[in-house]
């Protein structure tokens, strides 16, 4: 056989490998969620058919002519009872696109689609798109919005200057997706846009995050929420903050609501990303609260910090001490499965319930936002604790 074969089943025979991998669960977990031994998608986990060209007479070195450099920042569904994810792949130009993965239990064996998502464009085209937030909605379609970054044209010496906002695109089969006008605020930028599953007053709602700038939030940040007549021209008036920022939290800097809001009998359960500044840069962590049923716009519990924050080989990466999630599944057996990044390079996946969420949010101190504040909370719990200890021994 030629080398050239030899090679390429190789390389086949590796993928494979790596994306059939069993995953195990990193017992006993907080109780709160359980992590995972690996990752569960990687730039490697990206098809080798996407990378090189197989054809000896035009590649006979074997050679990669299309490096795939990370795998993160995926949208999610429970589809046909499958765990799909609409991840944001890069390229090793730096351009993100989106494409299908998926699997059967949810925590390993997540496999691509053969084609990334076709997205079409709008008369302004997208430098670049990424962090897409899938929603079912009620009307019947399945909704992805993502961010659309473009030069900022009022910048032009600026060549690192952009601009961020909300694009809008919907599809029924994942295959076919239908793009929509980008949406319109009145705020300078937008990113980490998801829209809520249900009609609020007959019309669709979005959670939003006003910033000033591409990276600084500014005067905005907060998470925002606002309501529009369609989603074919959308438009939000006017935004208020749901979740604002907070000095000396873990969302001091910015925040960002993450998947879609879960729907329980107690409330909306939420999950959001928080951002502090650090002598070693941006610190991301995600962090969860709940809202009101009929007011999803209200808050209800605040659970004090962080409620994942990236672990170990999680802290490094492209950007490094990130951890960031926009979706994530419920599936029939009301078991929650968190589908968060780290540091912008690989996909985990972390498992849990509703329940244990909603007894998390509604049983997990708010922040007191002093020292003294925290070291009150704590002592009630270790106080409530040395009378029952010794019955464990
Ligand atoms: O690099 C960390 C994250 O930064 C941005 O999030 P935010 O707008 O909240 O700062 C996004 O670019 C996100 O994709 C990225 O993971």
């Amino acid at each position: 056989m030629s080398d050239f074969r030899v090679r390429a089943q190789q390389l086949l025979k590796q993928h494979e490998a790596l994306i059939t991998r069993a995953n195990k669960a990193i017992e006993p977990g907080n109780g709160v969620y359980t992590r995972y031994q690996h990752p569960i998608l990687t730039a490697e986990h990206a098809p080798i058919f996407w990378r090189y060209d197989l054809n000896e007479a035009s590649n006979p070195h074997l050679m990669e002519r299309l490096g795939v450099n990370a795998a993160f920042n995926s949208g999610a569904l429970y589809w046909n009872g499958k765990y799909i994810l609409a991840v944001r792949v890069e390229g090793d130009d730096r351009k993100s696109f989106f494409a299908i993965a998926e699997s059967d239990n949810g925590v390993d064996n997540f496999r691509f689609w053969d084609y990334p998502i076709t997205l079409p464009e709008t008369d302004r085209p997208d430098t670049n798109v990424y962090d897409m937030r899938l929603t079912q909605h009620e009307d019947g379609y399945i909704y992805g919005l993502f961010c659309t970054e473009r030069k900022d044209e009022n910048q032009p010496n600026d060549l690192s200057a952009a601009e961020a906002q909300c694009g809008i695109a919907r599809t029924k089969d994942l295959v076919t997706w239908e793009r929509l006008p980008d949406l319109i605020t009145y705020s300078g930028q937008q990113r980490n846009v998801v829209l809520h599953p249900e009609f609020v007053d007959g019309k669709y709602a979005m959670y939003t995050r006003p910033q000033d700038g591409f990276i600084s939030v500014g005067s905005g940040g907060g998470i925002g929420w606002g309501l529009s007549d369609s989603m074919d021209g959308a438009e939000i008036k006017d935004e208020v903050i749901v979740d604002g920022k907070e000095y000396h939290t873990i969302k001091e800097v910015k925040n960002g609501q993450g998947p879609a809001p879960i729907k329980t009998d107690q409330g909306w359960l939420h999950m959001a990303h928080g951002v502090r500044n650090t002598a070693a840069g941006l610190r991301y962590v995600l962090y969860m609260f709940m809202t009101e049923l009929e007011r999803p716009w209200v808050v209800t519990h605040r659970p004090g910090g962080h409620f994942i924050a990236p672990k170990g080989n999680e802290r490094v990466g492209d950007v490094s001490n990130v951890a960031f999630a926009n979706g994530w599944i419920v599936n029939e057996k009301n078991e929650v499965f968190i589908y968060y990044a780290s540091s912008d390079t690989r996909m985990h996946v972390a498992t849990s319930s509703v329940d244990k969420l909603v007894d998390y949010c509604i049983n997990t101190p708010e922040d007191g936002l002093r020292s003294a504040a925290s070291v009150s909370t704590r002592n009630t719990l270790i106080s409530g604790n040395l009378d029952i200890l010794d019955t464990f021994k």
